[in-house]
């Protein structure tokens, strides 16, 4: 039996590849952060089980890593956890940096310490956000990279530090270049969920109106569930190399918001434009048409925002076999609002709650 060690268990990804590795009969063996709850949503489902293991540590503390790498002694680790929101490390630059790109060195560092340089493969969560303002479209192994956001510059660091490693010391570590995929795991604060979550609570009566930034960004949005088999894939090639995950097909944030509506009931039309655009309800339950349920706010523009990714995913499917088009974006975008509605009319006014919260915590009003 083979054993995997997973950094950012708890996150989007982490719960997926769990799920996906002990299916293949993987012992599984989690990262978790000390933190004051002790509840782990996305992996609760998991916990008891006879093949997944949970051990404290953090990316900012080498000793602790050293402990679970020896500990554990894995034939594979993949590396996800991250401060992973894009505008979050404008606002915490440092603490981006040392989780994000000191992280992974303590991570490589970690399996050089216990002698596992030979026998452990490790996989390192890359980004698209490395091409930032972006040089070519689409994007794909040999696109130069321009990284636009502290979070970026950060897993440039991580990047080339698994790269180092690679030619200097002979490990089989790779990185896999994902572009934005998402879920009904996905965290609140970023766009797709942040939209699902509003659809669902708007045409339930329980938000006014959604508030977001750059409704013209484009991205290349994948399914979750479907990228975290690339990651096993990437560890199970001959050789170690880096590789660009994506659809190969790119929607604007307006595009989202209009989709999620639709199965939300709701039938949205865009009016104005930057600052002053307004999605308007045309079609949907009385009370709403009319209404301005969509509007534009300063809040959520970033210093500087990386609007045209579009991933190749060529080389992913040439060499790994891996098929980009098993969720189109039509459906993931139903199942993340079926989701939501779902969970919204479950929760009730409590979900009210939750979308305040979420709200400042973006806005950064809640540090
Ligand atoms: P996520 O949901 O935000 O999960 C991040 C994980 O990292 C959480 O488990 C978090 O733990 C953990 N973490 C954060 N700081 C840590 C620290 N100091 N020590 C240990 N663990 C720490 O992210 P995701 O969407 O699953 O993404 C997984 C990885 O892929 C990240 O590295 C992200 O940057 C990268 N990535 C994501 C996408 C995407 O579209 N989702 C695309 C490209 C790359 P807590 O639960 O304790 O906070
Ligand atoms: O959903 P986002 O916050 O994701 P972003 O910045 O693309 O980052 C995600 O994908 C990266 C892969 O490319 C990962 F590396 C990273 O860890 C993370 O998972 O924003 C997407 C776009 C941006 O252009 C943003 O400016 O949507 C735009 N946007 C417009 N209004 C908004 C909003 N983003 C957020 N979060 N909230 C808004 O209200």
């Amino acid at each position: 039996m083979k054993t995997a060690l997973i950094t950012g268990v708890t996150g989007q990804d982490g719960s997926y590849l769990s799920e996906f590795l002990m299916g293949k009969g993987y012992d599984v063996h989690g990262i978790i952060r000390r933190s004051s709850v002790d509840f782990r949503e996305r992996i609760a489902h998991l916990e008891g089980k006879p093949h997944f293991h949970l051990h404290y540590a953090d990316l900012g503390d080498s000793m602790s890593i050293v402990k679970v790498v020896d500990k554990v002694r894995p034939d594979e680790i993949y590396n996800l956890a991250a401060q992973s929101h894009v505008q979050v490390s404008f606002d915490s630059p440092e603490f981006t940096a040392d989780v994000d790109a000191t992280g992974v060195l303590r991570v490589l560092e970690a399996v050089r310490a216990c002698h596992l340089e030979k026998t452990c493969r490790i996989y390192q969560a890359s980004t698209s956000e490395l091409y930032g303002k972006v040089e070519e479209v689409p994007q794909n192994e040999n696109t130069p990279f321009h990284p636009y956001s502290p979070y970026a510059v950060a897993k440039l660091y991580g990047f080339w530090i698994v790269k180092e490693y690679r030619e200097a010391y002979d490990m089989f570590c790779c990185s896999g270049i994902l572009f934005n995929h998402e879920s009904e795991r996905r965290g609140e604060t970023f766009v797709t969920r942040k939209i699902t979550l509003a659809a669902a609570r708007i045409s339930q009566g329980l938000q006014d109106c959604l508030y977001l930034g750059n409704l013209d960004s484009l991205r290349d949005w994948g399914y979750a569930k479907d990228y975290v088999e690339c990651m096993w894939l990437i560890l199970q090639n001959d050789k170690p190399e880096d590789f660009v995950i994506a659809t190969g097909v790119q929607h604007s944030v307006r595009e989202f918001t209009k989709l999620a509506f639709h199965h939300a009931g709701i039938e949205l039309e865009f009016e104005g434009k930057g600052i002053d655009e307004k999605g308007i309800c045309v079609k949907g339950p009385d009370g709403l048409i009319g209404k301005t349920l969509v509007a534009v706010s300063k809040d959520f523009y970033r210093p500087t925002d990386v609007v045209n990714l579009w991933g190749d995913p060529t080389k992913a499917k040439a060499k790994l076999g891996w098929n980009p088009a098993r969720t189109s974006f039509e459906e993931l975008v139903k199942i993340m609002v079926d989701h939501d509605m779902a969970k919204v009319a479950s929760e009730g006014a409590a979900a009210k709650v939750r979308m305040n919260l979420a709200e400042y915590l973006e806005k950064g009003i809640v540090k």
